[in-house]
């Protein structure tokens, strides 16, 4: 098996991904080795004792019968590497060249803890700042990431890959993450590697920390925090105006006089079976779309009560760990499930948030493109963060599974270093960062006993921009 893995790989020429640009030369790919050089130019960083190249244990997958399965994610990433950087205390990234998450300086020995605010408790100048800092992301080339855009998965050698800018790496890995999983030559459309299953809200968790770090990277700013909406019990999308995420019409298109009506949507026609990313270059693109309440099925956001009946439910998954799942936190959540009762299954929660703002977002494959995606999943990942403090999550609490891709060993697909699926669940603290209080929420509430300088936003309201409200005020060094 590993003989025809190698030959596979000799015959590729120029093939890349999101992977680091470093691991798409021919060497990286035909050795299976993605162990790029840090600046002191060796592999990892390991003459600086920052890391060093090593075989990348990939455990033994659960799934049901894994040989029916033809993907190139299975196992991630020994489809394409069998060598990766391990990496030696706070050091971490593909390299072995930058900080865990929430580890700072040039030694990673500092540790700080951001606060995410409400969008609208931030002050003009900070929205302002957060805006200009995503309009730079679309616009600036992420230096160390390319993606794959069209490639018929059968033969590697059709596969042909462009630069993207820092937002679209992340637009893109998340719809390569959300390609159905094939087996043998039919697609399973109710599978893939990002939801519908137990790795869902760690999953996103780690792509917010991810364009979260890119972003700081990208500006040198470290106090840097993606902002959430919390939409509960909205009558109708109140952000959605031209000082926050932008006005639109009738047709969906945003208001020319909004921050992201020159947005174009990368990875348009998610659903064509032999194309990774199309629609990559600039005269194909479509515009951002958005049509929030236009939907007669899903006109309404969740209401304080769905989440908090979410909230009831102790078990973080349950069996068979799909969108079937009843009684389940992570469907609930999700939103397969009716969270009162727990064993309805309709449209709920998150993906009720996804339909009811329509246009981009209600296309989840490609929702990523709209940084109302952030917005959302921030606050899902808020909702997570009162559950593990509520009951006392850890990384013990994944459970086994049969999903491709989502046993709790194996990596979160496709991110780069290896994060395994387990070690996402446990508090946010972890990993450098905690939320705001806003609103009403129930016990495990996440920051108690933090001194925030949130301030309840009054609509109509003028907002000043009190220095004492600037990001760098929320830090704490614990
Ligand atoms: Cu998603």
């Amino acid at each position: 098996m590993h003989g025809l893995w190698i030959l596979l790989a000799l015959s590729l020429s120029g093939v890349h991904s999101q992977f680091p640009r470093g691991c798409t030369t021919n060497e990286a790919l035909q050795k299976k080795t993605c162990c790029s050089e840090w600046t002191d130019g060796t592999p990892c960083g390991s003459g600086s004792g920052r890391g060093k190249c090593r075989p990348s244990v990939v455990p033994v997958i659960s799934v049901l019968n894994e040989s029916l399965l033809y993907d190139d994610r299975l196992n991630w990433p020994h489809h394409y590497y069998d060598r990766t950087c391990e990496c030696f205390g706070n050091y971490s990234g593909f390299n072995c060249g930058y900080c865990k998450y929430g580890y700072y300086g040039d030694k990673c020995d500092q540790k700080k803890t951001l606060v995410r605010k409400e969008i609208r408790e931030l002050t003009l100048v900070e929205r302002k700042r957060i805006f200009s800092y995503l309009a730079l992301a679309k616009t600036t080339k992420s230096k160390d990431f390319v993606v794959l855009t069209t490639g018929d998965r059968h033969n590697r050698d059709t596969y042909t890959f462009v630069d993207a800018s820092v937002y679209d790496v992340f637009s893109w890995i998340h719809y390569y993450s959300m390609k159905p999983i094939m087996k043998k030559s039919v697609f399973i459309d109710s599978k893939n590697y990002a939801h519908q299953g137990p790795a869902f809200l760690g999953w996103h968790r780690l792509g917010l920390l991810f364009l979260e770090r890119e972003i700081q990277l990208m500006t040198g700013d470290e106090d840097f925090a993606l902002p959430y909406y919390d939409w509960r019990g909205e009558k109708n999308c109140s952000i959605c105006t031209n000082d926050f995420l932008g006005d639109n019409d009738a047709q969906g298109n945003l208001s020319p006089y909004s921050h992201f009506s020159y947005w174009k949507v990368i990875c348009s026609g998610y659903d064509c079976p032999d194309v990774y990313c199309r629609n990559h270059e600039e005269h194909t693109m479509e515009k951002l779309l958005r049509k929030p309440g236009s939907d007669p099925l899903n006109s309404r956001f969740p209401s304080f009560q769905d989440v908090e009946d979410t909230l009831k439910w102790g078990d973080f998954d349950t069996p068979p760990y799909n969108e079937t799942s009843r009684k389940s936190f992570r469907n609930s959540l999700e939103g397969y499930l009716r969270p009162s009762d727990g064993e309805t299954l309709e449209l709920s929660m998150h993906n009720l948030v996804h339909m009811y703002l329509g246009g981009t977002m209600a296309q989840v494959p490609i929702s990523t493109n709209d940084p109302m995606f952030l917005l959302h999943h921030n606050f899902i990942d808020k909702i997570l963060e009162i559950w593990i403090n509520k009951y006392n999550g850890t990384p013990e609490l994944y459970p086994e599974n049969r999903e491709p891709g989502q046993g709790p060993y194996e990596c979160t697909t496709p991110y780069f270093p290896c994060y395994q699926n387990k070690d996402l669940l446990q508090t946010s603290r972890h990993f450098g960062y905690t939320f705001s209080k806003y609103q009403e929420f129930g016990p495990g509430d996440s920051d108690e006993g933090i001194v925030t300088a949130a301030t309840t936003y009054i609509p109509d309201q003028p907002q000043t921009s009190d220095p004492s409200l600037e990001p760098s005020s929320g830090l704490r060094n614990p």
